[in-house]
């Protein structure tokens, strides 16, 4: 089916606030996200040690649930790792723990997302120095992910969160200057609509790059509660032959049901389009 939907559990307290639908669980959350209807989660893991594959398989199996995508961005909200810290070290981290959600959800069949884990490019580094520790690692992440059947997805994010990657030409210029071809871009609604002169036109600009997409509107809440016209956003997706989800990372408003239920309603009016 056209545009499946994917619906986001954290399972990092320390990310309390942020843009995730549930909050109580995998195995509750799970239970809503099939009840309601989605075909998929997306799940956000305080690291891979901490996530049970094993529970997760099965509750996958058992509510006839796809996984989207596994985050990492507890990396850095918890343990403060980015692939552009100043730091060697910090740099090697951070480049293992992603690398061990690369197979954690490489064995369920989904990518995981550098989002947060980019960092930024700090005072006294250059940003031709920050682009290379961050290709450096996904020359070795890229393709650990092959080995799976799956992309590694990159995030642009809006400058309030970094000053690296904000854009999709910014993140498609990067992709193209590397020696892997399995770097994907995972293209969020609410920090296109920050950075993006059209969000449509960015889509079609990145074509068979789009790896993913985060469906939040223009204030983060589910999409239809914003103003962002996702009837564009849609025909740019179908344009470009887009097969992927469309996953609400959404604030959880007024609470998780009513933003889930948007999501799924909105979802079902773009498959029309
Ligand atoms: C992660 O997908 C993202 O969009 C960041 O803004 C996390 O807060
Ligand atoms: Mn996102």
């Amino acid at each position: 089916m056209l545009f499946p939907s994917a619906v986001t559990v954290s399972l990092v307290p320390q990310a309390a606030g942020g843009p995730f639908v549930f909050w109580d669980g995998l195995e509750a959350s799970c239970a809503k996200a099939a009840a309601l209807g989605f075909d998929a989660v997306e799940v956000f893991p305080l690291s891979a040690d901490d996530l049970n594959a094993h529970e997760l398989r099965g509750l996958l199996q058992s509510h006839g649930l796809k996984l989207a995508a596994v985050g990492t961005g507890a990396g850095w909200v918890v343990q403060k790792l980015r692939l552009t810290d100043p730091d060697g070290l910090v740099r090697a981290r951070a480049k293992n723990f992603i690398a061990s959600i690369v197979d954690l959800a490489g064995k369920l069949g989904a990518p995981a997302i550098i989002g947060s884990m980019q960092g930024r490019v700090d005072a006294g580094v250059t940003r031709a120095q920050a682009l290379a520790w961050v290709a450096e690692s996904v020359e070795q992440l890229a393709p650990r992910a092959h080995e799976y059947g799956v992309p590694l997805l990159l995030e642009p994010l809006n400058r309030y969160e970094t000053n690296l990657f904000n854009t999709v030409s910014d993140t498609l210029e990067f992709a193209k200057g590397l020696h892997t071809r399995n770097l994907k871009l995972l293209c969020d609604c609410f920090h296109m609509n920050i950075e993006e002169v059209s969000i449509a036109e960015s889509l079609r600009n990145a074509g068979d790059a789009v790896g993913h997409v985060h469906l939040a509107d223009s204030n983060r809440r589910a999409a239809g509660l914003g103003h962002t016209d996702f009837s564009d956003v849609a025909r740019a997706l179908k344009g470009i032959g887009y097969l992927g989800y469309l996953s609400a990372e959404v604030l959880p408003l007024p609470d998780a049901d009513v933003a889930a239920k948007q999501t799924l309603a909105t979802i079902q009016s773009l498959r029309q389009i």
